[in-house]
């Protein structure tokens, strides 16, 4: 089949829907956290939960930039990112009480870990990223399919999306300017998430 097509074929809605039921999968159990957190703590864990499917453009384009065949089969090989979920947290401990939470659960692996809160990106950007194998149970089998989840602060979530919009992949040039201050603005942030830190952790001292 001409690679293109494949894109429009049964099997690859049929993948895609494989890929939505996974993050299903992901989103319950993140819910579920949420849920037993704020019985035990009277505070929810997570602010939002966002989640997307890869468009078919975004897949043509990175298996093409990747000089690979567009196919189902190269999707599943090699896309680690088709499935996206992105849990904004309230604290910075959220997130990897959240992260641990759910590596914990047996029907989870891990494929990859990139803490960009530990070591954040030149440019400032910060967020925990996990690539994980969740499996699905279809009427006459189970599948394991790749989520990638991006954990992440409301401070930070708010810093991505706008210098997404402003600046992420632009290739603006001469703007060295506006990258220094896009990075003060991550200081600013990361300095004011430490701080709420620990004024949660003063409040919760007084109790
Ligand atoms: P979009 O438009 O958000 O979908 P790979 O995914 O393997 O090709 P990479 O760069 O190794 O590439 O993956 P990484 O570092 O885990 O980053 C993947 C995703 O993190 C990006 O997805 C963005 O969502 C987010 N991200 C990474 N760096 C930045 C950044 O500097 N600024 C912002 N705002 N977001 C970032 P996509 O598919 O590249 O983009």
């Amino acid at each position: 089949m001409n690679n293109i097509l494949e894109l429009r074929s049964d099997s690859f809605r049929t993948l895609m829907a494989y890929f939505r039921c996974a993050i299903m999968e992901i989103e319950t159990k993140f819910n579920v956290l949420n849920e037993e957190f704020s019985l035990q703590h009277d505070r929810n864990p997570i602010a939002d939960i966002k989640s997307r499917l890869k468009s078919v453009e975004s897949i043509e384009d990175k298996l093409t930039r990747k000089n690979l065949p567009v196919t189902c089969e190269a999707i599943e090989k090699n896309l680690n990112d088709v499935a996206g979920i992105r849990v904004i947290c309230t604290f910075i401990d959220d997130v990897y009480m959240l992260a641990d939470a759910l590596l914990s659960q047996d029907d989870i692996t891990l494929i990859q870990k990139k803490d960009y809160i530990e070591n954040p990106k030149p440019n400032g950007y910060r967020s925990l990223h996990l690539i994980v194998e969740v499996p699905i149970f279809l009427a006459e089998e189970k599948r394991f399919m790749r989520v990638e989840i991006q954990l992440r602060t409301i401070a930070m979530d708010f810093w991505a999306s706008l210098e997404h919009q402003l600046n992420y992949k632009k290739n603006i040039t001469n703007a060295e300017m506006i990258q220094n201050e896009l990075k003060h603005c991550a200081e600013v942030n990361a300095e004011l998430d430490r701080r709420m830190s620990e004024i949660k952790r003063n409040i919760a001292g007084m109790q």
